[in-house]
């Protein structure tokens, strides 16, 4: 069992997502950012850097209880407990790598900071609005370029990298970008919008 603290969230949808892609057993554990909950010494003690997601797993390497965080790091580990996620072929687990890793450095950065600043900010910052969201939609152009050319971002294979990057596109018009102008991610979202995994992760997550 798998016990994964998480929230409703860009970040906090993807391993619940990952899970049901891979049939893996997990138990949510919901983390109430608005209390703080992620700050609390017992939370921190799963995660350091005080964010979700982070999980648990009972029946880790060797059989040990072992914790981890990073969404990208729980992607991978999951992909590799299971098998599954991560395309077998080395140039597409490459393109795999690439655009996982370009979500967890760019997307998610870009999208979060231009979403906070659009809508959380103290005071209105119009030059903060303008990098991050200019950035958001240059990011956007990336995936568009890469998703007309091949239907998933690996290749061929739907892997954890469409995962990281849909978790933050299905909610673009947070970051102020509007998906359509981007044709080519819009119809990738629609269609993993749809997958059952997808659904039933959604389902799970408050
Ligand atoms: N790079 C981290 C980002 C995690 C992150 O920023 N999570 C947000 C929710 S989407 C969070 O925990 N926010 C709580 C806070 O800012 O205190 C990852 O990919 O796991």
């Amino acid at each position: 069992m798998i016990d994964v603290y998480t929230a409703h969230t860009p970040n906090g949808i993807k391993v619940p997502i990952a899970l049901e892609e891979l049939g893996l057993d997990y138990r949510i554990i919901t983390v109430n950012l608005a209390a703080g909950e992620q700050s609390r010494p017992e939370f921190l003690a799963i995660n350091p850097n005080g964010r979700i997601p982070a999980i648990v797993d009972h029946q880790g390497p060797d059989g040990q209880t072992v914790s981890v965080f990073e969404s990208g790091a729980i992607l991978l580990y999951l992909a590799e407990r299971a098998g599954g996620l991560l395309p077998r072929d080395p140039l597409e687990r490459l393109r795999a790598m690439e655009y996982l890793f370009l979500q967890v450095a760019g997307v998610g950065p870009m999208f979060g900071q231009a979403g906070w600043f659009l809508r959380s900010a103290p005071a209105p910052c119009a030059v903060a609005i303008e990098r991050f969201r200019g950035e958001a939609l240059r990011l956007t152009g990336v995936l568009e370029a890469r998703l007309r050319q091949q239907p998933w971002l690996a290749g061929s294979e739907y892997s954890l990298a469409d995962i990281m990057n849909f978790s933050w596109l299905r909610v673009a018009h947070y970051g102020g970008v509007e998906l359509a102008r981007f044709p080519a991610v819009a119809a990738w979202v629609a269609t993993i919008n749809e997958r059952p995994a997808v659904l039933r992760a959604l389902a799970r997550v408050h």
